[in-house]
């Protein structure tokens, strides 16, 4: 099954747009004995709440091979556990392009990722060897929720900042592979909404709510595409957009009651 319909399907099923981000700090694991065991009581208490899980690679790789041992284990335990929810591993990849191809082999087929972020800044053969594997996904980072943001991708080059001329390089790289998604933090709802007039039908992941601060209502106002159907029966919630939050949900108190929460919050603008 490709990507977006396995997306498509988890969003559906669970009524989601959360995907919950794997982020465990190995200085941080809330008594657990592992990187694994500590995902493994977020991944059960939060799956049905979900649509995406999304583990940060760097966490993992700074805990040396066993934090990577520990990211497969993560990684096949939802596949095994979870089939309906898809993994997007965040590694932000992206290199000369013979380089890429090991990226890409990397992510998909050694981590089993279903997805990936990757980084433009090299240009079409840097993402090439990513849009290649159709039937995965790739999220290129198009205007990312740090306050450095706006060092380069806030250029105006001919009249538009670089976040638009991403976006309107992603639409053509979709038009031909179809497997493209963009990343837009939550932390510029003014740009998520310029970027979106540009983009009207690609889903986007956003990060940025929760620990950095994004406002959820505006986030969504801006970015989600409305549904059209209001005639049918059945309810058709708006979508396009999943909303990421990482350490609000593994470090609350009850990671079960933060995912339903964010999750029926989101809900209530759709
Ligand atoms: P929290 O701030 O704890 O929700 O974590 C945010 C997660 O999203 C981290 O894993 C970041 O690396 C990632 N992220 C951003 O915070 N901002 C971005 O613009 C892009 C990402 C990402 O690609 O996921």
């Amino acid at each position: 099954m490709k990507f977006q319909e396995k997306l498509e399907k988890a969003i559906e099923k669970n009524d989601s747009l959360l995907c919950v981000g794997l982020d465990p700090d190995i200085q941080n694991l809330s008594g657990e004995k592992s990187q694994f065991e500590f995902n493994k009581k977020i991944i059960d208490q939060t799956a049905t709440f979900a649509c995406c899980f999304k583990p940060q690679i760097a966490f993992y790789a700074a805990a040396g091979l066993k934090g990577v041992e520990d990211l497969t284990r993560t990684i096949t335990y939802i596949h095994n556990n979870y089939p309906l929810i898809p993994v997007l591993l965040d590694a932000k990849r992206g290199d000369v392009g013979h380089t890429s191809e090991m990226y890409a082999k990397e992510a998909f087929d050694f981590f089993n990722a279903d997805a990936v972020t990757v980084n433009p800044y090299l240009g079409f053969d840097s993402v090439e060897p990513f849009l290649n594997r159709k039937d995965r996904g790739v999220f290129v980072l198009c205007k990312t929720s740090n306050p450095g943001a706006s060092d380069f991708q806030g250029l105006v080059i001919e009249r538009e900042p670089l976040y638009i001329k991403v976006a309107k390089k992603s639409l053509t790289w979709n038009k031909k592979y179809g497997n493209v998604l963009l990343v837009v933090g939550a932390t510029s709802p003014n740009e998520l909404m310029e970027i979106r007039k540009v983009v009207p039908n690609m889903t986007f992941l956003v990060p940025g709510i929760g620990a950095q601060g994004g406002d959820l209502k505006t986030t969504l106002s801006n970015g989600l595409i409305k549904s059209h159907s209001s005639f049918s029966r059945k309810r058709e919630s708006s979508k396009g957009l999943i909303i990421s939050a990482s350490r609000s949900i593994i470090y609350n108190s009850s990671p079960r009651a933060a995912a339903q929460k964010l999750r029926d919050e989101i809900n209530k603008y759709r």
